[in-house]
C-alpha cells in the first residue's frame, strides 16, 4: 500500500513540474476567451484560471441554458488534456456549481451545473414550489444539456472530440448517473453511480415517515434520551447500545470480528428478542434501557415504511447502520435536526417536490411537532407531520416520480446498444439512501436488460457493496478508493473490475483494508490461518472474492 502511495505521489509531482502553469501564451488566453463566441451557446465568461494550490492553470468557462441552468466547464490546457470528458455529479438538492479540481488535475475536461436553481436564493426543496420547469431541470434536463454544452465547448477548445466520456457521482449524483443511462444512453461510455437516490420520491417519503415515528406521541419513541429532564435530548447511549448488540449478533458471521458486517442480509436481529434483557422496568426510562415505544421505533427503522395495506414502500435500514441514524433522523442536542435545522434531506420535500400540485409552504418552525399548519394564511402552509405515506401508494407522487425517479430497469440502449459500462457502489451502513433499494434496482435491471443472464450482465455492469461504509463516504468499514479509476480501465482497456481495494483510515492511518467484490460475490479471508481477527492481516492480498 505504501509503495502505491509513493508511486502516485511521484506521478503527481511530475505532472506539476511539467505543467504549463506559468507559461500561458496570448494564444492560449485567446483560445479560451474565444469560447464566448461559440454559436448556439450562451457563454457568460471564459478565461484562464492561473495555477493554484497544486491545480494547474486551466480554461474556465461559465454558461447559461435557459431558463435557469447555470453550468461551468473546467478545461485543462490542451497539453494537459487526457482526451476525456467528465460530467461531475451533484449532491443533495444541489443548486450550485461544483468543482472537480482533482479530476481536472488528472487531465479531465469536467462539467457541472447548478441543476437549474440557485440554493442561495432557494435553499432545500424550495425551487420546486409551483415551478415545474425547475423540477424537470433538476430531475434530468440540466445534466443532459450540460453534457451537450460541455462537449461542444471541449470540441471548440481542443478542436477534437473527447475519446471517452464519463459520469461520476454519488447520492443525487448516483441518481443522475442512472437517469442518464435510462434517458440519454449515448451521453457516456461509462457511468459510476454511488449510493443512488433513484427511488427519489419513495426515499423522501420514507424519510418523513421515519421522522413521524420519532416525533409522534411527544417523542415517546425517540432513541435519544433527555437524561436530566431539561427538554433537550442529550444522550445517544441507546443507539450505541443497539449498535453493540447488532455487532454482537452479526459481526462474526463473515468470519472476522472487525466491527464490520460483510453482508447484513445474512443476519437476523429481532429487536424485541435481542433487547429483551435491556427493557426498562418500574424505575422508568433512562438512557440505559429501552421502552416499548423505542423498540417499536427500532423495528420501524429496520422494516421500513408501510402503507395501510401493509405494503413496504421503501426498504428499511440495514443492520449495522445504527450510528448513522442520529445525524439524519433522531432529534437530539447538537445534530442537524436541532431547532431551525430540521431534516435537511426530507423535511421540506413533501411541500415542494412530491405532489403534482404543491400543498403549501413549510410551517414556521418545523421542529414543533404539535404546531398546526396555517391553512388560513395568504400562502397555505403544510406540515410534514400531516404527510400521509398512503399518498405514495395511491399514486399522488406519480407526476414527480416520472420527473425525478430513475427506476427504469431497461438499460439495453446504454449497456447493450451503446456498449456502455455501469459501475454501481453502495455502502451497507448508508442510512439515507437504501443499499437494499440499489440491490432491488440492480436485480430488476438484470432481468429487464439481460434476461437474468448473469455472465452477460457482468460484462457491462457490476454492483459493489462496501460493508460498513456510510452515505458516499465515511463509516466503520473500508470506505475510500478512487471511484473512477476502475471504470476507466474497464471502458478503455476492457479490464472489468473483479475487485476494488478500499481502505478505512483513522487519523490518516490505514487500519482496515479490504477487497470490495462485485455482487453477489463476498470478500473472503484467505490470509494466515487463524489470523483473521488480527488487524495486521486486514490487507487486500489476504482476501479474495468468492461467491
Ligand atoms: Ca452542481
Ligand atoms: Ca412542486
Ligand atoms: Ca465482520
Amino acid at each position: 500500500m505504501k509503495i502505491i502511495l509513493l508511486y502516485s505521489l511521484t506521478l503527481s509531482v511530475c505532472a506539476l513540474t511539467t505543467s504549463s502553469a506559468f507559461s500561458q501564451t496570448p494564444a492560449e488566453r485567446d483560445a479560451c476567451a474565444a469560447l464566448t463566441q461559440v454559436p448556439s451557446l450562451t457563454i457568460l465568461s471564459a478565461n484562464i484560471k492561473p495555477a493554484e494550490d497544486g491545480v494547474p492553470a486551466y480554461c474556465y468557462a461559465r454558461g447559461l441554458i435557459p431558463p435557469g441552468i447555470h453550468y461551468h466547464v473546467q478545461l485543462p490546457l490542451p497539453s494537459n488534456w487526457n482526451r476525456r470528458f467528465l460530467q461531475w455529479g451533484d449532491g443533495g438538492k444541489d443548486g450550485d456549481l461544483d468543482f472537480a479540481d482533482h479530476r481536472l488535475t488528472q487531465g479531465y475536461a469536467v462539467a457541472n451545473s447548478n441543476t437549474g436553481h440557485d440554493n442561495s436564493v432557494e435553499p432545500g426543496s424550495q425551487f420546486g414550489f409551483n415551478n415545474r420547469q425547475a423540477e424537470i431541470d433538476f430531475g434530468y434536463r440540466a445534466v443532459h444539456t450540460t453534457v451537450m454544452a460541455g462537449k461542444a465547448l471541449a470540441q471548440q477548445y481542443y478542436s477534437a472530440q473527447p475519446n471517452y466520456s464519463y459520469f461520476e457521482g454519488c447520492s443525487t449524483g448516483g441518481r443522475q448517473g442512472l437517469m442518464e443511462a435510462q434517458r440519454y444512453p449515448m451521453d457516456f461510455d461509462g457511468i459510476v453511480a454511488g449510493a443512488p437516490v433513484n427511488y427519489y420520491q419513495a426515499m423522501n417519503a420514507a424519510g418523513v415517515w421515519w421522522l413521524q415515528r420519532l416525533f409522534k406521541d411527544n417523542f415517546a419513541g425517540n432513541l435519544a434520551v433527555d437524561t436530566d429532564g431539561d427538554g433537550s435530548f442529550d444522550s445517544l447511549r441507546l443507539l450505541d447500545t443497539l449498535h453493540e448488540r447488532v455487532l454482537e449478533k452479526c459481526d462474526a458471521i463473515d468470519g472476522i470480528q472487525d466491527g464490520v458486517i460483510n453482508n447484513p442480509l445474512q443476519c437476523t436481529f429481532a429487536p424485541e428478542i435481542e433487547l429483551a434483557d435491556a427493557m426498562c422496568g418500574a424505575d422508568g426510562a433512562t438512557d440505559r434501557c429501552f421502552t416499548n415505544a423505542q423498540v417499536q421505533t427500532i423495528k420501524d427503522f429496520y422494516t421500513g415504511p408501510s402503507d395501510s395495506a401493509g405494503s413496504i414502500l421503501y426498504p428499511g435500514k440495514a443492520l449495522g447502520s445504527e450510528l448513522s441514524w442520529s445525524s439524519l433522523y433522531i432529534p437530539h442536542a447538537g445534530n442537524a435536526n436541532g431547532p431551525g435545522m430540521l431534516m435537511g434531506p426530507a423535511g421540506d420535500h413533501v411541500n415542494y417536490l412530491f405532489y403534482e400540485k404543491d400543498p403549501g409552504v413549510v410551517i414556521a418552525d418545523m421542529t414543533k411537532p404539535l404546531q398546526v399548519s396555517g391553512t388560513n394564511a395568504a400562502v397555505p402552509e403544510f406540515s410534514w407531520l400531516e404527510f400521509d405515506i398512503n399518498d405514495l401508494s395511491a399514486g399522488k407522487a406519480s407526476t414527480m416520480q416520472s420527473i425525478m425517479d430513475a427506476t427504469d430497469p431497461d438499460l439495453s440502449r446504454f449497456l447493450r446498444d451503446n456498449d456502455g459500462k455501469l459501475l454501481l457502489y453502495h455502502g451497507w451502513n448508508d442510512a439515507l439512501s437504501s443499499p437494499a433499494a440499489t440491490l432491488q434496482y440492480f436485480n430488476a435491471m438484470l432481468a429487464a436488460t439481460f434476461a437474468n443472464d448473469q455472465d452477460a450482465a457482468m460484462a457491462s455492469t457490476r454492483l459493489f457493496f462496501a460493508p460498513g461504509m456510510g452515505h458516499c463516504s465515511g463509516g466503520e468499514g473500508p470506505n475510500a478508493w478512487d471511484k473512477l479509476e476502475a471504470l476507466v480501465d474497464w471502458v478503455e482497456n476492457g479490464k472489468a473490475p473483479d475487485s476494488i481495494i478500499a481502505t478505512h483510515s483513522t487519523r490518516g492511518i490505514v487500519d482496515n483494508e479490504r477487497l470490495l467484490c462485485p455482487h453477489p460475490q463476498q470478500s473472503v479471508y484467505i490470509g494466515p490461518a487463524g489470523g483473521q481477527n488480527d488487524a495486521r492481516n486486514w490487507i487486500a492480498e489476504n482476501f479474495a472474492c468468492r461467491e
